[in-house]
Parts: C-alpha cells; sequence; structure tokens
C-alpha cells in the first residue's frame, strides 16, 4: 500500500522541464509530486525578472508542441516574448493541463539519497519535508543557481543589490539612482539599456566583452502567426532537423571560400534579419579559425560605427572567438554607450577590489552607487544538482563523482545512481539548443525508459559504467573538434573559480543526439542495466 508521502516519481523543479515531466507521467497513470523552490511556476522565467529580461529563441519555436490545442490556442505578442508573457504561458499551461495539485511550492530540495534494501530514492526538503519514490527526476534546470561573486564589502554597503536571476517580485525603478553593473553577458545586456534609462549615472563593469546581434523584435503579425500555425508541425519539424533545433536558413558554404564581396553581402543580410540566424551565415564559423576571425571582424566593424568613443568601441569589442560563448542578441545595446549618463570600466585594467559603503571599489577608485546589479550569470548545468546532497549506491556523492566534471550516459542519468534522471543534463545537446524541444524530447524519452523498466518489473534502470565513459569520450571528441572549448564560458565552467574545466553540453547536433536516443531505446535500452 502507498503510504502519502510516498509516489512513483519525484521531480525536481515546476520549470518547463518539470511541468511537460509531470504531464506526461501523470498520463501514464503514475503518481507524482514535484517539489519547487518558488512561489509559482515557470522556472528561469519565475526568477529572472530583471528589466528587459527576453528570450532570444523566436516565440513560435519556444513554447511546447506536445499539444497541438496549446500551440494552437496561445497567442505570441511579439517576434521574441519577454519575460511576463512567459511566465503567463507557463501558468497557463500549469492552468490548462491542472498541474498545480501536484506541485509543491516553496519546496527546496536539500537530499536525495537511493535507499538500495528498498529501491526506492529518499527526498528531503529544506522545511522538513520527505517523499520517498520509485523514480527521482531532476528538472533543476541549467541556468538557475546564481553566481554571485564573492566581493570583500558587500554586506556594508549602503545601497541596494540584486542578482538578474534572484530579482525581486515587485518592480525596481531606478530613476535618479547612481547603478553599477557588474558583467556584460546575454542578462546585462538585455538590462543595461533600460537601466540606463532610468538612471541618473550607470557604471558597467566588463571582465570580457561579448559579440551581440542585433534582436530586430517586433510585434507579431497575426497573420504570420496564422500562417505558421496552419502548418505549426512543418516548422516543428524543420526545427528539428537543426543542430541546435531553430529553424532558420543555413547557408551551407565556407566563409573563406567566396569572396569579402559575398561574405560581407551575407553577414548583412542576417545582421538585418537579427537573432541567433546570424550563425548560420556559413558552415565553417564554428570549426575553422580563419572563418571564425571574418565574422567577429564584422561584429567589431559594426560596433565602431555604431560607438562613438573610439576608445570605448575598442574596449567593447570582443577578441575571443566568435559564438563561442552564447551569442547575444541585443536592442539598442551597444548605442546605450553613447549616452552621457553611462561609464563603461574595464575590469582588466581596473580590477573590481570590493564594496565599499558608498558604491564599488574599482582600481583603487570607488565608484559612489546607489545600487549594484550583479549580472554575473549562474554556476551552469552542474550548479542546481551540486547544491542538492545526491547520493547513490553505496551513499556515493554526486558531487564526488562529478569531482573532474559531470559524466553521464546521454545526459540523462549516470551510472550508480539508479532510477536518476536528469532533464537536460549536462552531455545532451541542453543550452546549445532551443530548450523547449530539448525537455520536450528527454521527457518523453525519460518517461517511455520508466515505462520500459515497469512493464519488465524491474526496479531499478541505471546505465553501465562502460556505456557512460563511451558516452563522456564521444561528447570530448566532439566538442574537441571545434572552437568551442577555446574560450572562457560557462559551456565549460570557466566562470566559477575552481570548477573543473570541462565542455559540459553536446555539441554533435540535435538530430544526431535524437538519433543515438532512439537507437538506443529501440534496442531495448542499450547501455543501461536492470535490476
Ligand atoms: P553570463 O553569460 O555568464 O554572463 C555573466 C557576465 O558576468 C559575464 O560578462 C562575466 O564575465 C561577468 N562576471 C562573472 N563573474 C564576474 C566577476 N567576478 N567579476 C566581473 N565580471 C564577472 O550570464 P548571463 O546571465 O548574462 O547569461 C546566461 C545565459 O542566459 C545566456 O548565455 C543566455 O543563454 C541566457 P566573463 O565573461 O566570465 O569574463
Amino acid at each position: 500500500m502507498q503510504h502519502f508521502d510516498d509516489f512513483d516519481v519525484v521531480i525536481v523543479g515546476a520549470g518547463f522541464a518539470g511541468l511537460y515531466m509531470l504531464h506526461r507521467l501523470r498520463t501514464l497513470g503514475l503518481s507524482v509530486r514535484v517539489c519547487e523552490a518558488g512561489s509559482g511556476v515557470g522556472g528561469t522565467w519565475f526568477w529572472n525578472r530583471y528589466p528587459g529580461a527576453r528570450c532570444d529563441v523566436e516565440s513560435m519555436e519556444y513554447s511546447y508542441q506536445f499539444s497541438e490545442e496549446l500551440q494552437q490556442q496561445w497567442e505570441w505578442t511579439e517576434r521574441y516574448a519577454a519575460q511576463p508573457e512567459i511566465l503567463r504561458y507557463a501558468n497557463h499551461v500549469a492552468e490548462k493541463f491542472e498541474l498545480c495539485r501536484d506541485i509543491q511550492f516553496d519546496t527546496r530540495v536539500t537530499a536525495a539519497s537511493f535507499d538500495e534494501a528498498a529501491g526506492r530514492w529518499r527526498i528531503k526538503t529544506g522545511n522538513g519535508g520527505e517523499f520517498t519514490a520509485r523514480y527521482c527526476v531532476m528538472a533543476t534546470g541549467c541556468l538557475s543557481t546564481a553566481n554571485i561573486p564573492n566581493l570583500a564589502g558587500l554586506d556594508t554597503f549602503a545601497g541596494r543589490w540584486y542578482h538578474t536571476g534572484h530579482w525581486p517580485h515587485e518592480r525596481v525603478d531606478f530613476t535618479g539612482l547612481r547603478v553599477g553593473v557588474i558583467g556584460t553577458g546575454s542578462s546585462a545586456i538585455q538590462s543595461i539599456p533600460i537601466i540606463a534609462q532610468q538612471a541618473e549615472h550607470l557604471y558597467v563593469f566588463q571582465r570580457t566583452p561579448n559579440y551581440a546581434v542585433p534582436a530586430r523584435n517586433a510585434p507579431l503579425d497575426p497573420r504570420e502567426q496564422q500562417a505558421i500555425k496552419a502548418d505549426y508541425a512543418g516548422l516543428r519539424r524543420r526545427a528539428k532537423t537543426m543542430r541546435n533545433g531553430i529553424q532558420y536558413p543555413v547557408n551551407e558554404a565556407l566563409a573563406l571560400e567566396v569572396t569579402e564581396q559575398e561574405r560581407r553581402r551575407e553577414y548583412e543580410a542576417r545582421w538585418e534579419r537579427g537573432g541567433l540566424s546570424f550563425l548560420g551565415s556559413f558552415a565553417d564559423l564554428l570549426v575553422d579559425r580563419q572563418a571564425n576571425d571574418t565574422a567577429a571582424e564584422f561584429v567589431r566593424a559594426k560596433i565602431g560605427e555604431v560607438v562613438r568613443d573610439p576608445g570605448v568601441a575598442v574596449a567593447l569589442s570582443p577578441r575571443n572567438t566568435f559564438g563561442c560563448k552564447r551569442l547575444c542578441i541585443d536592442t539598442g545595446y551597444y548605442e546605450t554607450f553613447n549616452r552621457p549618463n553611462v561609464t563603461l570600466i574595464d575590469v582588466n585594467r581596473a580590477p573590481i577590489d570590493g564594496v565599499a559603503r558608498e558604491g564599488l571599489v574599482a582600481g583603487g577608485k570607488t565608484y559612489a552607487v546607489d545600487a549594484i546589479v550583479f549580472a554575473t550569470g549562474f554556476d551552469a548545468m552542474t550548479g542546481a544538482l551540486r547544491k542538492i546532497d545526491i547520493r547513490g549506491r553505496a551513499g556515493t556523492r554526486l558531487e564526488e563523482k562529478w569531482a573532474e566534471g559531470p559524466r553521464t550516459y546521454l545526459g540523462v542519468a549516470t551510472a550508480g545512481f539508479p532510477n536518476l534522471f536528469t532533464i537536460t543534463g549536462p552531455g545532451s545537446p541542453s543550452v546549445l539548443t532551443n530548450m523547449l524541444p530539448s525537455i520536450e524530447q528527454h521527457v518523453e524519452w525519460i518517461a517511455d525508459c520508466i515505462l520500459h523498466a515497469r512493464e519488465r518489473g524491474r526496479g531499478c534502470i541505471e546505465p553501465t559504467l562502460a556505456a557512460e565513459h563511451e558516452w563522456v569520450a564521444h561528447v570530448n571528441e566532439v566538442a574537441g573538434g571545434t572552437l568551442f572549448p577555446s574560450c572562457n564560458s560557462w559551456y565549460v565552467g570557466a566562470n566559477i573559480p575552481g570548477k573543473p574545466r570541462v565542455f559540459m553540453p553536446y555539441i554533435g547536433g540535435f538530430p544526431r543526439y535524437v538519433e543515438a536516443c532512439n537507437q538506443i531505446a529501440a534496442d531495448g535500452y542499450a547501455g543501461f542495466a536492470l535490476a
């Protein structure tokens, strides 16, 4: 008999991954409980409420496709949806499929250990709760654990400080304030133009400049939306043939094999079109250094055309590999540095020494500010898992097992941790793709895998060490053939002091990955052991 705190599956997180996992498992007739640290659904979109927060994948694609009714019903208003709209969408999904009755909010999972004798996971929460479950699914997100640099003196700061990923629910108004933003990643690039409009003065503390391509955001034309909906399946199908699961025209030509004029025409057209499709300009951009340089040079020239102060333009111009960190898409970012109330501070020349009562101290100088915004990113991909004390067979801690970097089979499971699944975990394409189809693919695959084990009356399923070794070697080998591991991105954990440097996502492309997953399932979950 089932105890009321015992479930077939416990899911950690009620973002897009947790929501669909719950729905899927419930339709299979399983008992499920979701634990969510926040007070509402939406994950990333629940927490990242900073000014200008917006998705960099177009709305018509950044949405679920598992329900035709849902995708026909929902109307997006802009080419790229802003955070409030995406959060409304997540709430709409939760309501439509009556998901909230199985979600326990304000409940942070602190520990999960596998009880070998019982063949069940014991899950503990921060508010003293405890559950047991046959399966545990981590839907904890790839970018959910804030990276807040340990700056001396922060506790003495007289003003208020924020992290973009933990933004207050009430509106933060910077009108008339002096503000310091630390970081120039995607969150900073989105928020800086808006904060600059409000603030009396804005200081931007930059460690590494980033490449940004114009978003060209605009209201979504209802006729265009209708045309897509008339063949939504077609769009989804085409997107799944793309490396990153996003549909845009890809030029198969090589940057170095066309004339300079042709190259320029291609880059200009993509620049005008806006968005991530710039990455599809040429086939060799991310594998050939010289080809990459041509794209990098094009963007640097654009920065030089926009930013009036030549010194500031040079400081804003990235020198690292183009596209090696996730490409940012912006609305008026570079233009913002022409405003008289914006100052760029290069922290490589003037390192941040710490925080004083009256502001930020860098290069021995105090920048008086009333508010500090940490746009300093996340302990990506493994951070949320590391925060939970996860123990598998023989009490082995996941953190110990992953001390030299994450080791998984397909990014969904790890040897020694039976019946534990990670949605869009390290070793899967995840952050290199449109997250929504990647989430759906994982959810469906994991649900089928659980079904497979149940139908065979088996209590435990877990990858073999051999299969895991082989997958990890494959992930590393594919990454090694690209320019990706060459820069200090969060893909390799470089932003977190002490984190082992390993290229975490799988860069073989969405179609190749899905094919591998499907083949493994067709072969009776090859590489998994049932006990
Ligand atoms: P990112 O892309 O990790 O950007 C964080 C920024 O903060 C980046 O410019 C970092 O510089 C900077 N940073 C981090 N720590 C420090 C310290 N200690 N001092 C100075 N500067 C620092 O995070 P985002 O939130 O912008 O974007 C995350 C993803 O969300 C993005 O890729 C999209 O997929 C959406 P660094 O480059 O490490 O030198």
